[in-house]
């Protein structure tokens, strides 16, 4: 395998010797690799190949890849930023292309690592929760004048959470391995909430909410956070970044920031809630519709209640979307998010205040901020901010 991975490290215009090859992080999806060079320059890459049997098209996925981190550096370069650290940077390959193609088909993909930054895929304080949303919340907002049809399907029917439903029933009546016998609980617990799932299904393909371009994995380990100033710095896993509703995104982040160890869970915390909302809302509030921010909580429960589904799905089916490390881990996942949405559902009241306070006080300090700048603008006539 290793003498296989230089091969395709060799096809990338690396700077310097490769050195190491080593697997990296906890994604479930694509084979992610640190590859590091030596001798006079050392420098880290991410090496990925992109899961085909997952997406029907990887080449589509890196041209949206490429789409999106052209934009976002320019908007990067605008604030002010740095787009090499905070903007995920392809690697060409020395013939200058976007990816590599091995003799077996798989596609390959490598990223300049971003250096003193780290993934964390449980967050125990608040703060790491707010952080984390706020660097989604940014995301949105560097996105939000990018034309959404402009981005291919990379995974069709990705969150329509009826689609997921069904592939549950017809799994659940073929049975294939007989394991359903010891999800029967599970089973009963999602199918009292058909209804619930046929609105909410309804709602993202009314038309209704607004197109956007979103992330649709929102999951706190897709930030990087700087090690020594604690900032978020970069997004990543733009794999799924697709026309959507932020609905989704505000679901899935808020779902993770809860959930923490996906096997195991952790105790609920409304703080944990609280602080997620409020970063997401600090960054994207200006730009959400009230007829998102009102529908926070139910996004959460059911983004919840839908990623619940695809672990029982895979469960039963024989584990070959979400890889495990013990027997009956997707059915373990599955009962942690189903664990989750009962906790929402128990609290949707508290949590729904939780919201609104999060949205008038977005609104407030934005209030406050354009009085500021008026303000300044009186008395200098805008030329500090020049
Ligand atoms: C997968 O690739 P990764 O690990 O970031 C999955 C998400 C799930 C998540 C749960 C393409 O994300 O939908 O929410 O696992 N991605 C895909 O951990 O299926
Ligand atoms: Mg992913």
């Amino acid at each position: 395998m290793v003498s296989q991975l230089q091969l395709v490290a060799d096809r990338f215009a690396l700077d310097g010797e490769v050195e190491s090859i080593v697997p990296l992080g906890e994604g479930h999806i694509n084979a992610t690799f640190t590859a590091a060079t030596g001798g006079d320059v050392r420098r880290r890459y991410v090496l990925q190949r992109i899961n085909r049997t997952i997406f029907p098209d990887p080449v589509a996925v890196i041209r949206n890849v490429e789409r999106v981190t052209e934009h976002l550096r320019a908007k990067v370069l605008e604030e002010g930023g740095n787009p090499d650290r905070e903007v995920l940077c392809l690697i060409r390959t020395v013939e200058g292309g976007a990816f590599h193609r091995d003799a077996e088909g798989e596609v390959w993909r490598c990223y300049a690592m971003i250096e003193g930054a780290s993934a964390h895929s449980a967050l125990g304080k608040p703060a790491q929760a707010k952080t984390v949303a706020r660097s989604f919340g940014r995301f949105l907002r560097r996105l939000s004048d990018y034309p959404p049809d402009r981005l291919e399907i990379t995974l069709p029917r990705f969150h329509d959470t009826s689609h997921h439903f069904q592939t549950l029933r017809d799994a659940a009546e073929a049975d294939p391995l007989d394991r359903l016998s010891e999800a029967g609980a599970e089973l009963a617990f999602i199918e009292e909430r058909d209804d619930a799932i046929s609105a909410w299904t309804a709602l993202l393909s009314s038309g209704k909410l607004p197109r956007r371009v979103v992330h649709n994995d929102t999951k706190v380990d897709n930030v990087m956070v700087d090690d020594s100033s604690k900032r978020g710095v970069c997004v990543i896993d733009l794999d799924t970044v697709m026309p959507g509703s932020p609905l989704t995104d505000i679901g899935d982040l808020v779902r993770s920031a809860l959930t923490g160890p996906e096997t195991i869970g952790q105790s609920f915390r409304p703080a944990i809630f609280r602080a997620a909302i409020r970063g997401y809302l600090s960054e994207a509030g200006a730009l959400l519709d009230e007829s998102e921010i009102d529908r926070a909580v139910l996004a959460t429960r059911l983004v919840t209640l839908e990623l619940g589904i695809r672990f029982l799905v895979d469960y039963v089916i024989g584990d070959r979307w979400f890889p495990i490390s013990r027997p009956g881990e997707n059915l373990r996942r599955c009962r942690v998010q189903l664990e989750l949405v009962r906790w929402i559902e128990g609290r949707a009241h508290e949590l729904t205040g939780i919201v609104r306070r999060a949205a008038v006080r977005s609104r407030r300090a934005r209030r406050g901020s354009t009085t500021i700048d008026a303000l300044r603008f009186r008395i200098d006539g805008g030329r500090a901010r020049t």
